[in-house]
């Protein structure tokens, strides 16, 4: 438990979000709270005295003029089982601005003080009851806008990832403890390992970093979304597909090829999952500078994209851009659209099947909106793929930065080892190791880290 200047004091703050609301909740966290409140408080019983995790209606008073400030619902948690670890109330009132900011400058005027953002998690954390996993979680569980990225959060809250971090870390200390007394008793000869278990023990534990990095990749974009492109020649209907998919006229259609020029990148929900989709210019070769910028950025996004949506016109025969364009994406994960199946059909459908045999092929119409449950079925199984049900994924940048200087100090290790350096070199590696995970859990978290994640929660929380 470490502590830290102002945390023996009573902190207050509104907790629910500012604006008319049916109900508003003011939270109080502290050795004082429970006589902090108490003097705004007109109702039966001593909030002290009752029962802990029950709640009492009542008033709040103003105690210099007695007046009824509004009727409220007092919620008593008496430390340790507590959000914060301490002695906390909540006050339900009606969720008037008014109403709350009374509220809090009378608990500042009866020496509570107002909490800095994220104050309250920040004091769950000093005081141990959870680890800064966790509290970066609760951040992440008020703004998930996914199912999946909320189910993540959820796990890390649980402890998923902590657990992990924490097993890595007390395994290196192990290792540690062993060098140690390897080394104390180095002149009676006795070697507790060989060089090769050394390495072996070390192995493991680097092994396990390496895994947690390397579901970064997926755990950033249940975070922050996949990423689509739509492409194809001019004028097969990639633009269309872009508005259908936004349900909203964005991009501009019309019948002429080269109508879109530049890239177009929105944000749409597929059955909740969050889709940065780029609408690109037509895919040829132009004199036009303007046109051939455009198809170049649209080549950009191609490569970065997570799923391509490649158009066709299946109201025409296969043309050379077409051609051109299989080759480029041969070996992409893809859908491949025939768009204007209202028209009649004038595509070879067989030779689109024998040459993509692994693709998901769809026949489409932007303007009947034909296909476009298939697509979205698709998109949401191509892109959601399952993490392994046991391996905690690390989406968070702050817990990567620190795998990876996890990840160097061990490499170091290993090699040492391998060179048959002596045990005492080790050490500082492995040591340095144990922090950067340490860190990751706020175990050797310096305080400026502590207040660039707690700034960045909302007041109240
Ligand atoms: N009949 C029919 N016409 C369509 C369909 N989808 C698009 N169109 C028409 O095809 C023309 C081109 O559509 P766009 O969406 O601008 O095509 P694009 O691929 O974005 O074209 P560029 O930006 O020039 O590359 C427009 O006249 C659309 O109305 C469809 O499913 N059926
Ligand atoms: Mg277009």
């Amino acid at each position: 438990m470490r502590r830290q200047a102002g945390q023996d004091d009573t902190i207050c703050a509104i907790s629910t979000a500012i604006g008319l609301a049916g109900i508003g909740v003011v939270r109080v966290s502290g050795a004082k709270a429970f006589q902090v409140v108490q003097s705004l408080f007109k109702g039966s019983g001593e909030l002290a005295k009752v029962q802990s995790h029950t709640a009492h209606y009542g008033h709040v008073i103003d105690p210099n003029s007695l007046e009824i400030v509004d009727e409220a619902l007092f919620l008593v948690m008496k430390a340790p089982r507590t959000y914060t670890g301490e002695d906390v109330v909540e006050i339900q009132t009606h969720g008037s601005p008014l109403i709350l900011e009374k509220i809090l400058s009378l608990l500042v005027m009866q020496g509570a003080r107002l909490a800095a953002p994220g104050e309250f998690t920040r004091r769950a954390f000093l005081l141990g009851r959870i680890d800064l996993v966790q509290a970066e979680a609760v951040m992440e569980v008020i703004t998930a806008e996914n199912w999946d990225h909320h189910g993540w959060a959820l796990k890390q809250l649980k402890g998923s990832l902590s657990r992990q971090v924490e097993f890595l870390r007390e395994h290196l200390l192990q290792i540690l403890a062993h060098i140690e007394a390897s080394i104390d008793f180095s002149e009676e000869g006795i070697h507790f390992w060989t060089d090769s278990e050394m390495g072996k023990e070390i192995g493991s534990v680097s092994e396990e970093v390496e895994r947690l990095l390397a579901g970064y990749a997926e755990g950033r974009k249940i975070r922050e979304g996949f990423t689509a492109v739509i492409i194809g020649r001019p004028n097969v209907g990639k633009s269309s597909l872009m508005n259908l998919l936004l349900e909203e006229d964005r991009a501009i259609v019309t019948p002429l090829p080269g109508t879109t020029r530049d890239i177009l990148q929105e944000t749409v929900h597929i059955e909740g999952l969050p889709l940065r989709i780029t609408d690109t210019a037509g895919y040829r070769a132009t004199e036009d500078p303007i046109e051939a910028e455009g198809v170049r950025r649209g080549e950009e996004a191609l490569e970065k994209a997570d799923l391509i949506l490649w158009m066709l016109d299946s109201s025409e025969p296969l043309q050379i851009e077409d051609d051109v364009l299989a080759r480029r994406l041969k070996g992409k994960r893809k859908i491949i659209l025939l768009n204007k199946s209202d028209l009649p059909e004038c595509l070879d459908h067989s030779r689109i099947r024998t040459e993509h045999p692994q693709e998901v092929i769809l026949p489409f119409s932007t303007v009947t909106g034909s296909g476009l449950g298939d697509l979205k079925r698709e998109i949401k199984q191509l892109l959601r793929k399952q993490p392994e049900k046991e391996q905690p994924l690390v989406a968070l940048l702050r817990h990567r930065t620190a795998l990876e200087a996890a990840s160097k100090s061990l490499h170091r290790a290993i090699k040492a080892v391998e060179e048959n350096a002596s045990w005492e070199f080790l050490a500082a590696d492995l040591r340095e190791g144990a922090d950067s995970l340490g860190e990751i859990i706020g175990e050797t978290t310096t305080d400026e880290i502590l207040d660039q994640i707690f700034n960045n929660f909302c007041i109240g929380k």
